[in-house]
């Protein structure tokens, strides 16, 4: 086992079960903060956490409060973070501003997988991953979550890369990377609110077992970096690609005419998918969270079975 990072605060339970070889499940909470309105993103959070425990393992929401990065959160801590005005969206490049300073900050993918990895989890649910944006190619706009994928040890379980982002290119990205990109139970990658993307899944695996193996090949080889689990959307939960696709067109052409740009992209981007489907694309939200939660615990407790 890996002696967590003195710099981390873990709760008891989260620390006696990775010192005792129980699964731990890490999540992520720029998700609860900023991709999710109040309050269905608190709602979504302890539901999820229950997931995982009626799964067999522990659930681990990161984040940072006070300036601390916190691994497990009480349900006061998680209702701070779905309400608080102030909590940073807090990416890789934001940990050491936002612990210097002290303040509270909601992790992204990047930097939830990296203190996942300094508290010693491998296994880590959230929804969708960053990537590379459209136009990348003149805004530069790739999410440092790629480049975490290539470097830190943390199987991420998602439900793929939505269409907001170019997804050919970040499926090279992740293949320049060296991140195995593997789509569980389908041979086509998904598209977050869709099961389809028109890209062919890289790797296929049936069961959170065939995952695990990969993990431990991986690791054991000394690869070092990160797994993107992909697991698509169950097909009754599914908004078509087509349907999605129009509404994703109109918020981006809304991001461009309004000059946002940056960090708050994603989170405007969300918001707006979010109005302009009635609210059908926060319930297909929750419930592939909810699912991939289910596969988190599992593939926690395949892997923990390995090592
Ligand atoms: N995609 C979602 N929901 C989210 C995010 C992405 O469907 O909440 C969040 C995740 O925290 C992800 C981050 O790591 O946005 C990526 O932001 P950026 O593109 O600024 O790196
Ligand atoms: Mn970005």
């Amino acid at each position: 086992m890996t002696t967590p990072h003195p710099m981390l605060q873990l709760t008891t339970e989260v620390a006696e079960a990775l010192s005792s070889g129980q699964p731990v499940v890490a999540l992520e909470s720029t998700i609860i903060s900023h991709g999710m309105p109040y309050p269905r993103n608190v709602g979504m959070a302890l539901e999820v956490e229950q997931i995982i425990r009626d799964g067999g393992a522990v659930p681990a929401t990161i984040a940072v409060l006070d300036g601390v990065p916190r691994i497990g959160l009480t349900r006061d801590e998680l209702e701070t973070l779905a309400t608080h005005p102030d909590v940073a969206k807090v990416s890789l490049r934001d940990l050491p501003y936002v612990i210097a300073r002290k303040a509270h900050g909601a992790t992204t993918v990047a930097s939830t997988m990296r203190l996942a990895a300094l508290a010693g989890i491998r296994v880590f649910v959230t929804g969708g991953l960053g990537g590379v944006h459209r136009g990348a190619e003149t805004s530069f706009d790739i999410s440092a979550d790629l480049t975490e994928l290539g470097q830190t040890d943390v199987a991420v379980v998602s439900a793929g890369v939505k269409s907001i982002l170019d997804i050919g290119l970040t499926l090279e990205s992740l293949e320049t990377l060296g991140v195995p990109v593997v789509v569980v139970g389908s041979d086509e990658f998904p598209s977050f609110y869709s099961r389809e993307s028109g890209h062919a899944a890289p790797m296929r695996a049936d069961g959170a077992e065939d995952v695990a193996a990969m993990m431990w090949a991986k690791w054991s080889l000394g690869l070092s970096g990160g797994i993107a689990v992909t697991n698509p959307v169950p097909a009754e939960d599914e908004i078509p690609a087509a349907e999605i696709g129009v509404l994703i067109d109109r918020a981006l052409a809304e991001c461009d005419e309004r000059g946002i740009h940056g960090k708050d992209i994603t989170p405007f981007l969300l918001g707006r998918i979010v109005e302009l489907s009635d609210g059908a694309s926060l319930e297909t939200n929750i419930a592939l969270v909810r699912h991939n939660a289910r596969l988190g615990a599992a593939l926690a407790t395949a892997y923990q079975s390995l090592v």
